[in-house]
């Protein structure tokens, strides 16, 4: 039937002359940048046309099926508020004009519980595998800079959104930060750095750190949530160096792992203010208590918070977790009452479960005892605008449909959680998902009960699927661990290179799965490593691509190949990022008429007329661009 639409074409009919079309005539792409543009534009919806979306974990086309819209925010006498310019007054006020201590201490003063919205980082992280795209944050930041005025800080950085910007999403994630950061010039804003790991997922040299952490600041990230994945404060500290020499404000972080109040536990009480103690000694201004999986219950909540607050009453406390056992609200109102300074939770639209808590539900929870600073009815305002993003990245959702309970034992975070339900989905057996949360919690004891968020969580989900796969039990690990082929993670676990584990390693098992394949790095990773030359790396990349920037470079030192993948799509398909998510995940349909501004003030009418039939493995997808007709011809990879 595509053919029938080509073959009875107007244009087609008239004989319009197809010869000149760019595929066959390669000068044309010289002749002006935006045609050139606008035609790589078109090979990207030819491809999409043809193969489908490329972007992994994407099953189906988007639910929304029309243009999202930005709602109106009301002040309290019903007039409509004007979100044309970013709101000035805000906590970062105080940040910019008297700095990281005086913020802490102002931050520690305030009379009542500050929340920092994770949205725009964990909550699209955990639910929707971190693809919220720039444009779709960009079409909300004014918006919530009036809206969310009395936040805390909005989390809009690091943790898997610097790596999936640039792989799956051909974005460059410093613009994506920029942006923000000149739409929202008045609440901080918070990265999540993993320590010596910085966004990546093993150590680099401290350098490359440093480098990195001062890109970020003078980017535009305030307040750096710091922690290391098996809680190494040798690594952490790296991290926290490299934000004090920036100048930004340093939350040095616990990660806090599995139940602290059942008997026996090596993650106690006592070791957490013991923890607690050394980060103060190292200087902090503020700690975190990360709560990865959600783990942490309102009567640990309660004896935690209090601990630290009795022992430090000037050191401000900000608690992170996720919603995935349905206890969030209840535990994140413990820690206020406890005397936390700042808790976490996401807009209600992308709240709950493996994401944090509702900040409606929080609010609500603590109405009239403890002030939030926060308007909810703005909160509600400003969600009808998530509830769209829902649907239209609902492609990505793994689709969990209650609360789980078991993640007291298997104690997944939250993020991965989501991540190994998609996986066991995809591969069909829905028995294969709960062997898996069985083996995770096996292989984590295996491991020595370990801290686990990213990347240690990555070597536990690695062994419990390789255990699984191999159909083996903790005493067939043990039994046969000289002669098993463990994944590299696994590897690089036992060989030290994400740093050490709480009480050592298990012996003597580290001895047997290394024997005659790794060596024991007894140090920290970093100290074995040379520096990285940033003159050299920056000239290398300046001799390959045009514009390179110190940001590249600090993208190029995190994810080399990534990075170099990423500027292979941009010449390619040019920059994606101007074109609406819809169409981004979904061809337009045959005769649909979409327009997009493919730079200031430069709008481009596209229509798609037709598709012609497999002809050596290639399709020829045709197009009507401002009113000319284009052919583009694609690979065909079905
Ligand atoms: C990350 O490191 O990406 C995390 O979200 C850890 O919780
Ligand atoms: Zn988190």
């Amino acid at each position: 039937p595509f053919l029938l639409t080509l073959l009875t074409h107007e244009t087609f009919i008239a004989g319009d002359c197809w010869t000149t079309f760019i595929d066959d005539t390669p000068s044309l792409f010289n002749m002006v940048t935006s045609r050139n543009r606008a035609m790589k534009l078109l090979h990207y919806f030819a491809d999409l046309a043809v193969n489908g979306s490329s972007i992994k974990g994407q099953v189906g086309v988007p639910k929304l099926l029309t243009e999202p819209t930005v709602p109106q925010l009301h002040n309290a006498d019903g007039s409509v508020i004007d979100v044309s310019s970013p709101y000035s007054k805000g906590w970062r006020e105080i940040l910019v004009s008297q700095g990281p201590e005086a913020f802490s201490e102002a931050v520690r003063n305030n009379n009542g519980c500050l929340v920092m919205d994770t949205t725009w980082r964990d909550a699209h992280q955990s639910l929707l595998a971190t693809r919220v795209r720039t444009q779709d944050l960009l079409a909300i930041a004014k918006t919530t800079s009036h809206a969310l005025s009395g936040a805390f800080a909005l989390e809009c950085w690091g943790g898997a959104t610097f790596d999936v910007a640039m792989r799956f999403l051909y974005e460059d994630p410093w613009e994506r930060l920029r942006q923000l950061r000149a739409a929202v010039p008045n609440i901080p804003f918070q990265m999540l750095l993993r320590g010596a790991n910085g966004v990546a997922y093993s150590s680099l040299p401290d350098n490359a750190i440093d480098h990195f952490v001062a890109r970020a600041k003078e980017n535009g990230v305030d307040i750096f949530r710091v922690f290391d994945a098996l809680n190494d404060l040798e690594q952490l500290k790296v991290g926290v160096d490299a934000v004090k020499k920036a100048g930004g404000v340093v939350e040095s972080t616990v990660c806090y792992s599995g139940d602290m109040l059942q008997p026996g536990k090596k993650y106690n009480l006592e070791y957490y203010l013991n923890f607690v103690d050394q980060v103060v000694a190292m200087g902090t201004h503020i700690l975190g208590i990360k709560d990865m999986a959600g783990t942490l219950r309102p009567a640990a909540a309660t004896a935690l918070i209090s601990a630290i607050r009795k022992k430090y009453p000037k050191l401000p406390i900000h608690v992170h977790t996720h919603d995935s056992a349905g206890t969030g609200v209840a535990s994140m109102v413990a820690c206020a009452k406890a005397g936390a300074d700042v808790v976490d939770c996401a807009t209600n639209s992308l709240s709950g479960m493996t994401s944090q808590p509702s900040i409606s539900a929080f609010v609500a929870s603590v109405d009239g005892d403890i002030n939030t600073g926060l308007d909810s009815s703005k909160l509600t305002e400003i969600d009808a605008y998530w509830a769209q993003m829902r649907l239209l990245y609902s492609v990505f959702e793994a689709d969990l449909k209650g609360p789980d309970p078991e993640v007291y034992q298997h104690e997944i975070p939250g993020g991965q959680l989501t991540n190994l339900l998609f996986q066991a989905q995809q591969v069909g057996l829905g028995a294969q998902w709960s062997e898996t949360k069985k083996a995770y919690r096996e292989a984590n004891y295996l491991l020595g009960d370990i801290v686990k968020v990213t990347p240690t969580s990555k070597v536990v989900g690695d062994l419990a699927q390789f255990m699984v796969s191999n159909k083996l039990s903790s005493d067939d690990v043990k039994r046969l661990a000289g002669s098993l082929d463990f994944p590299d993670s696994v590897l690089d676990f036992f060989e030290g290179k994400i740093g050490h584990p709480v009480g050592g390693f298990p012996e003597p098992l580290r001895s047997d799965i290394l024997s005659g394949k790794r060596r024991k790095l007894n140090v920290r990773p970093g100290l074995e490593m040379a520096p990285f030359d940033l003159t050299a790396i920056r000239e290398d990349l300046s001799s390959r691509y045009d514009n390179i920037t110190e940001d590249d470079v600090a993208s190029y030192n995190m994810y080399p190949k990534v990075y170099e993948d990423f500027r292979g799509m941009l010449a390619k398909y040019g920059d994606l990022s101007v074109i609406p998510t819809r169409y981004f995940l979904a061809a337009p349909k045959i005769d649909e008429e979409i327009s997009i501004e493919i730079e200031k003030g430069k709008v481009l009418m596209f229509k798609m007329t037709a598709i012609s039939d497999a002809a050596e493995g290639k399709k020829a997808v045709y197009y009507e661009m401002n009113g000319e007709l284009r052919k583009v011809t694609v690979d065909d990879k079905n």
